[in-house]
């Protein structure tokens, strides 16, 4: 009987983050990332979200007990190479990823801090975003708010690039080792990333779509996945931003609301032009030969 358990097995990572049923965004964004860049992904739920391309409709956060149920059988059996941090929904589900972080010293933490879904339904409390603030930025190795975000976390008015620095200097000031703040709703897409040392402005054009719904999950993933992988964070967060702009490039509608990125967009084949599939071509297995007449 073969056995497979000589495989190397892939970088492995671990997402916690809420589970969005039309998959756009969430733990299944964080899974198809962790896919496209050849690693294997695991998942703690922290919420399960009633949702569809058109918004969210309602919350189900995830007894504390549960989701450390969760992660401690899945950090007890895998080797995990980079987390994910994505909706936490309660304070008390972030004090639970707080003290799962601390027992467990991971190579590289991801954090976003999806605070409100597009459609302006919390996806985490009050007492929550405080505690993220003081406790659980400064355990991750770089957080990713968009705008939005880091006004809420640093109480600063963010209106331009110069702002945007500010901000991240800001949240480094108030703990967090690295951060970069998400300008993809600009004009000129702008993200700009700050490790403490130098400021760096990623620019990109920013895509034209009704379909972006998880794009602030994946661009967290891919950085992830990135560093996983042995990337330094610079470069990490430059492949993420380049990978996510061409996911939004590729993204498609799924329903009447905002539609998910294509996340496998690398391995998607245009179909080939019309006529060549049709007829088939000199050089092909005997058998899909046209039979001679
Ligand atoms: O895009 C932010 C986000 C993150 N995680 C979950 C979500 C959403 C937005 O709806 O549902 C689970």
């Amino acid at each position: 009987m073969p056995t497979n358990h000589s495989n190397s097995a892939p970088p492995i990572l671990l997402t916690i983050a809420g589970f969005d049923p039309s998959c756009g965004a969430g733990i299944a964004a964080d899974l198809k990332t962790f896919s496209a860049h050849n690693c294997y992904g695991i998942a703690a739920v922290t919420s399960l979200t009633v949702q569809s391309t058109r918004g969210v409709l309602s919350t189900h956060h995830t007894p504390t007990a549960t989701l450390r149920a969760q992660l401690d059988a899945l950090a007890s059996d895998i080797q995990i190479a980079a987390v994910k941090i994505g909706m936490l929904g309660t304070k008390a589900n972030g004090v639970t990823v707080v003290e799962f972080l601390d027992a467990h010293k991971f190579a590289h933490i991801v954090l976003d801090t999806p605070f409100k879904s597009s459609s302006g339904h919390e996806l985490f409390d009050n007492a929550g975003i405080k505690h993220l603030a003081t406790e659980l930025m400064k355990r991750a190795s770089v957080v990713t708010p968009n705008i939005a975000e880091a006004e809420i976390l640093t109480g600063m008015q963010i209106k331009d690039v110069a702002a945007m620095e500010a901000a991240a200097r800001k949240l480094f000031e108030m703990g967090a080792p690295a951060v970069v703040v998400k300008g993809g709703h600009m004009e000129k897409a702008v993200d700009v990333l700050f490790d403490g040392i130098e400021t760096l402005q990623l620019c990109g054009d920013q895509v034209k779509s009704e379909n972006t719904h998880g794009s602030g999950c994946t661009f967290a993933s891919a950085i992830a996945a990135q560093l996983a992988l042995g990337r330094v964070l610079p470069e990490a967060v430059m492949l993420a931003k380049a990978y996510v702009t061409k996911a939004i490039e590729k993204s498609f509608a799924i329903g009447k609301g905002h539609g998910p990125l294509d996340h496998f967009y690398r391995g998607r084949q245009d179909p080939p032009a019309r006529g060549v599939h049709e007829v088939p071509q000199h050089g092909m297995h005997p058998a899909a030969e046209p039979a001679a007449h």
